[in-house]
């Protein structure tokens, strides 16, 4: 049977980036993207599907006869916070459409993205354990800590092959983040591209963890290629790239724009961070599937500049 996949969330930071690298594995015709909206010069198959309505993804699951989805539709940490009830509605009901679409249309296997934000202060901020105690102060980190538990119960309950990672903050060229508490370290790459001064909403000296687009991506694909007896963890693994404080990210960006300059005024999004790890354990993801990542701060800052000053050039040109 072919593989065919339905990513919802498609237009997001990480789902534009995805389903390009989906359609480069299985082929376009064999991909299905979908969100509320449709995404100008978007190549390849596209639906709209608004994840609250089961009906919608069932209707799609048909009518292309998927085999996979990747849900990664879900309102993050800071956007989350301004309207918490609407949000857990929201975090839930789609992962509970997508869960019971799947369950009942028999889908071979589910990426449920989950994240640092189910930590809380009952886990240690080092190297966080992934059996770490689970106390989110976010209601995205609360949707996400039961998000886990849901996605155990349907593998034990149900036998449905769901797999998790808990993302850090993402970081790519591709796309912006939207809503987030690590969306810092997107757009201070933007701002030292385009010559301006970067105001950060986070103190200099917040560690938090981070990986770079093309780490989490492989990651991702490598969860999912991976033999089912492998897959131990049926929450979520922990996975981490890189751990750096904004002071330590502008230091690298100085070192090739040294005019650069960044100034800090914290926000309630210090509040969400200081409840973070600063730097994670993903020993169970390395021993269980071979995870590796290969960009450290400075490889990362390299590529991150390269990539946005090719696009700007382009678009101002
Ligand atoms: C956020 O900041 O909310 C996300 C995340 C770490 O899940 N980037």
């Amino acid at each position: 049977m072919d593989t065919v996949i339905l990513v919802i969330g498609a237009n997001g930071q990480l789902g534009s980036v995805l389903v390009k690298s989906l359609q480069d594995k299985f082929g376009i015709n064999n991909v299905i993207a979908s969100d509320l909206r449709t995404k100008e010069g978007f190549n390849g198959l596209f639906e709209i599907i608004d994840a609250t309505q089961f009906d919608r993804i069932q209707e799609i699951v048909k009518t292309y006869k998927i085999t996979q989805i990747y849900h990664l539709a879900a309102i993050l940490s800071a956007k989350g916070e301004e309207n918490p009830l609407q949000t857990w509605d929201i975090n839930m009901k789609t992962m509970f459409n997508v869960f019971e679409v799947s369950r009942l249309n028999n889908i071979e296997k589910v990426f449920y993205p989950s994240s640092i934000a189910v930590f809380g202060d009952g886990a240690d901020k080092d190297l966080t354990p992934n059996d770490a105690y689970l106390d989110p102060a976010t209601v995205y980190g609360i949707s996400k800590a039961s998000g886990e538990n849901w996605s155990q119960y349907y593998f034990l309950r149900y036998g449905l092959d769901i797999r998790s990672i808990r993302y850090p903050g993402v970081i790519g060229y591709q796309s912006l983040p939207g809503g987030g508490t690590t969306d810092y370290a997107v757009d201070i790459y933007h701002k030292a591209v385009l010559g301006e001064s970067f105001n950060c909403f986070l103190s200099e000296d917040t560690t938090l963890p981070m990986i770079y687009m093309d780490d989490v991506i492989r990651a991702t694909l490598e969860l999912m290629d991976a033999p089912k007896e492998s897959i131990k963890t049926r929450t979520s693994y922990n996975l981490t790239g890189v751990s750096f404080s904004p002071a330590e990210i502008t230091s690298e960006i100085q070192n090739i724009y040294p005019d650069f300059k960044v100034s800090y005024k914290p926000d309630f999004r210090q509040k969400i961070a200081n409840k973070w790890p600063k730097s994670i354990d993903d020993s169970a993801a390395r021993e269980e599937w071979g995870w590796q990542p290969k960009f450290n701060l400075k490889a990362m800052t390299e590529t991150m500049i390269k990539e946005l000053k090719a696009y700007y050039i382009t678009d101002l040109v």
